[in-house]
């Protein structure tokens, strides 16, 4: 019997009843009816309980065993299904077949994210939201994992390990850490485009329907005849932006820290299907050659001005998950899942992450992740190759050659996907790119992005996190924000005084 007015997340169960047929009878996992599951098997009704009982060691021995290691970021999150149409030709600049006609359909599946906080976390902190998509293909599984952000805190992965220490507990304390998270952002100053973005309003969206997605790295798009062009892809949401303040946030974080997953949940199940219009911004390998900035460089944007947008089609998610940890847990996101037509450009973040998740899904999935369904290329005109074995082999090619070359109909190459070459030259070394300006898109953000009221927020909020950080710490940060503007500096100096903070950012010749 259902309540009313109850949404339908709540209402699931009572759901899940009525749609079902007939009456099912309960199984051990090898298929045996079970014909007492309230009491285990013991010598008289207070003895001791016998190993024999089956129906205990099935139930117990799966259950211990019930958690994979959660994602060591974004652990948090919510997924639905649905799919992405095409409305605009691109076919000049990529070959895809996802993108080959107006009109056509490619089902996808989404998972949105808080990124710092652990599974049980609260939905409504301040913090980058993940979006990640997966499309099924007929080319196989492209993965567009990214952020609701259009730029990344770091431009070389090997300090990703570390931020992400920063953003996580204090090894001693367990608790996070404002010395941690302040001394490594203010000592890498490529990190100010981010954090300012993440202190805006925009660091906390109302769930994750009302915010952009953007793929964020350079891609390259190759079109049928092997010509390249550099691209960003990113979604815009149809619902419009929203934001929720610090303090409704905090108020949700206490009363409702599932609050996205429910939103996102329910909205589906009422058939207020949300979506987001997928646009290109398209850069030619000449423009590349002589930006004024590096053109694959994650902690800066392409103007807009100079790199119009692009529309190329539009994604709705019309499905609910299931069931949670097949649908959505198991969905295994990798930015190396990439199809003919759409490959990496130099962006060493890129080739990084082409390296880490397929790592990370192996460690918490098995090597045979890409089988479950949820991540399976099931368009795929025939999932054929030679892997075989491991843990869990849901398919494992029947009696298929395992072997390559082979005289017995194994699968073959397919030459005509072959990528066009490109030449690359130039000394191998580890390059630290401290020459490079970490200011000026930052700079244009607080003058020309941000009005009057949003710049006062933004102080607000970096105030009431940046006070909690050790004094030296704090002044170092300040020094990297006079940086972006004098101004911005000064506001913080203000607002860490009337919280009883005296800074000495720039020394006391600066007048600050
Ligand atoms: Fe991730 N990131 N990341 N990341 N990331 C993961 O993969 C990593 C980065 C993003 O819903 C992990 O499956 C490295 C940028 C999303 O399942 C891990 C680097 C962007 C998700 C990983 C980055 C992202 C992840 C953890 C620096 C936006 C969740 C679990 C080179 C453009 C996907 C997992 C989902 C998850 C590594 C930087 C977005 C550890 C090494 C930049 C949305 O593999």
């Amino acid at each position: 019997m259902s309540c009313p007015g109850r949404d339908p997340s709540s209402e699931q169960l009572n759901n899940y009843k009525r749609n079902l047929k007939g009456e099912p009878v309960l199984l051990t996992a090898n298929g045996a009816p079970v014909a007492e599951k309230k009491a285990s098997l013991t010598v008289g009704p207070r003895g001791p309980m016998l190993l024999q009982d089956f129906v205990y060691l099935d139930e117990m021995s799966h259950f211990t065993r019930e958690r994979v290691p959660e994602r060591v970021v974004h652990a948090k999150g919510a997924g639905a299904f649905g799919y992405f149409e095409v409305t605009h030709d691109i076919t000049k600049y990529c070959k895809a077949k996802v993108f080959s006609s107006i009109g056509k359909r490619t089902p996808i599946a989404i998972r949105f994210s808080t990124a710092g906080g652990e599974s049980g976390s609260a939905d409504t902190v301040r913090d980058p939201r993940g979006f990640a998509v997966k499309f099924y293909t007929e080319e196989g599984i492209w993965d567009l994992v990214g952020n609701n952000t259009p730029i990344f805190f770091i431009k070389d992965p090997l300090f990703f390990p570390s931020f992400v220490h920063t953003q996580k507990r204090n090894p001693a304390t367990h608790l996070k850490d404002a010395d941690m998270f302040w001394d490594f952002m203010s000592l890498r100053p490529e990190t100010t485009h981010q954090i300012m973005f993440l202190f805006s309003d925009r660091g906390i969206s109302d769930g994750y329907r009302y915010m952009h997605g953007y793929g964020s790295h350079t891609f390259k798009l190759v079109n049928s005849k092997n010509e390249t062009v550099y691209c960003k892809f990113y979604h815009k949401t149809d619902q419009g932006i929203k934001n929720l303040s610090p303090e409704k946030a905090a108020e949700l974080s206490a009363s409702d820290p599932d609050y996205a997953i429910r939103d996102l949940y329910n909205a589906i199940a009422k058939k207020q299907y949300p979506s987001w219009t997928l646009y290109i911004q398209v850069m030619t390998n000449e423009q590349a050659k002589t930006f004024r900035w590096n053109p694959f460089d994650l902690t800066k944007i392409w103007p807009h001005e100079e790199y119009p947008e692009i529309p190329v089609g539009r994604l709705v998610l019309d499905r609910n998950p299931e069931n949670y940890f097949a649908d959505v847990e198991q969905a295994a996101f990798n930015p190396g899942n990439m199809i003919p037509g759409i490959e990496a450009s130099p962006d060493k973040m890129l080739q990084g992450r082409i390296f880490a998740y397929g790592d990370t899904q192996r460690h918490r999935l098995g090597p045979n992740h890409l089988q479950l369904p949820v991540n399976c290329p099931f368009k795929a005109i025939s999932a054929m190759h030679y892997q075989r074995d491991g843990h869990t082999p849901i398919y494992n090619h029947g009696g298929a050659p395992n072997y390559y070359p082979n005289s017995f109909s194994g699968p073959k190459e397919c030459p005509a996907v072959r990528s066009p070459p490109f030449h690359l030259s130039g000394d191998v070394d580890r390059y630290d790119p401290v020459d490079e300006d970490d200011f000026g898109q930052p700079a244009n953000f607080w003058k020309k992005i941000l009005d009057e009221p949003a710049r006062e927020r933004l102080v607000q909020n970096m105030v009431g996190s940046l006070r909690n950080a050790s004094v030296f710490i704090v002044e170092r940060a300040v020094r990297n924000f006079a940086r972006v503007d004098i101004d911005l500096a000064q506001r913080l100096t203000d607002g860490l005084r009337k919280c009883g903070i005296e800074i000495n950012a720039l020394g006391k010749s600066a007048n600050l």
